[in-house]
C-alpha cells in the first residue's frame, strides 16, 4: 500500500500557503501614513502579526523574483523626496563641500575581510541600471532610474561569515535635531540583500544622486517600502540578529511601530 503521508503533507501546506495569503493582502491593503501609524497602538500591533504571516508567504511563494521593471520613458521628472532631505550638522555639510572625496562607507560586522571603500572605489566595480518604482507607505509612488553596484558583489568581496544573516545599513542623517543617537538606519535579510536588483545606488535619472535623495551613496532594494530604502549610508554592517541595534527591531522607523518586512 502506498503511504498516505505526502499527500496530506501536501494539503497542510497548501492550507498554510492560502492563510499567509490573505495576511499579506491584509498587510497591504492596511498600511497608513507613516506619521499617524506609531501613535495608534491597535494598528501597530495588527500590522505586526500580519508581519509575520506575510513574510511567511513571500518566502513560500519565492522571494527571488524580480520587482517590475519600467521603460526611461515612465520615469518621473522629479523624483519626489522625503523623510531627510539635508542631513543636519557641520560633518556632512564638510563633505558635501568637497564632493565626498572624504567620505567612505564601511563594510563591517561579521565579515572576513572588512573594507573601507570611497566613492571612487564603488563607482569602478560592475554596475546595474534600473528603472522601478518607489512606493512610501505615506501613500505615493515615483518611477526613477538607479544605477550603482549590486550590494552582493560588496558583500561577495567583504565574504560573509558564518552566522550572517541580516545587514544593517547605518545613515549619516540625524532624524531629531537635539539627539545625536536618533540617525537612521535600517536591515533586511540575506535574501533581500543578495537580491539582484539590490543596489548601492550614486545615480538617479543619470545624474549624481541628489541631496535631498541621499548623496553620496543609498540602498535601493526594489522588493521593499520606501521606509527601506536608506539614504546617506555610511557603514553596512553583517550581523546575526539586530536585537542590540538601536531600539532592537531593525530599524530608525521600526523602533517607531513600523513592519521590520516592508516586502511589496
Ligand atoms: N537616511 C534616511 N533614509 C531614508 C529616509 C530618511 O529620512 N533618512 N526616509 C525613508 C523614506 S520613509 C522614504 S519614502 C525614502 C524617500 O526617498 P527619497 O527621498 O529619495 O524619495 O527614503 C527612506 N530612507
Ligand atoms: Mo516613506
Amino acid at each position: 500500500m502506498k503511504n498516505p503521508r505526502p499527500f496530506l503533507e501536501q494539503r497542510r501546506e497548501r492550507r498554510g500557503l492560502l492563510r499567509a495569503g490573505l495576511a499579506a493582502a491584509a498587510a497591504s491593503s492596511g498600511l497608513a501614513g507613516c506619521d499617524a501609524l506609531s501613535s495608534n497602538e491597535t494598528a501597530v500591533a495588527v500590522l505586526r502579526s500580519a508581519e509575520r504571516l506575510s513574510y511567511g508567504a513571500q518566502r513560500a511563494l519565492g522571494r527571488r523574483a524580480m520587482a517590475q521593471e519600467f521603460s526611461p520613458a515612465d520615469i518621473a521628472p522629479v523624483f519626489r523626496p522625503n523623510g531627510t532631505t539635508m542631513p543636519l550638522g557641520d560633518g556632512y555639510a564638510a563633505m558635501l563641500a568637497n564632493g565626498f572625496a572624504d567620505w567612505r562607507l564601511t563594510i563591517d560586522g561579521l565579515v572576513a575581510k572588512p573594507l573601507e571603500l570611497s566613492l571612487a572605489q564603488l563607482q569602478a566595480m560592475p554596475t546595474r541600471t534600473q528603472v522601478t518604482r518607489h512606493d512610501c507607505v505615506e501613500g505615493w509612488s515615483c518611477i526613477g532610474q538607479w544605477k550603482g553596484v549590486r550590494l552582493s558583489h560588496v558583500l561577495n568581496l567583504a565574504q560573509l561569515k558564518p552566522g550572517a544573516k541580516y545587514v544593517v545599513f547605518h545613515c549619516l542623517d540625524q532624524m531629531e535635531e537635539d539627539d545625536e543617537r536618533s540617525l537612521y538606519y535600517g536591515s533586511v535579510d540575506l535574501d533581500d540583500a543578495f537580491h539582484e536588483q539590490t543596489l548601492l545606488a550614486w545615480e538617479l535619472n543619470g545624474k549624481p544622486l541628489p541631496v535631498e535623495n541621499g548623496a553620496p551613496l543609498r540602498a535601493r532594494i526594489e522588493r521593499q517600502l520606501g521606509y527601506k530604502q536608506p539614504k546617506y549610508l555610511r557603514r553596512v554592517q553583517v550581523v546575526a540578529g539586530f536585537g542590540d541595534i538601536g531600539a532592537g527591531k531593525g530599524g530608525y522607523w521600526e523602533d517607531r511601530g513600523y513592519n521590520w518586512y516592508g516586502g511589496i
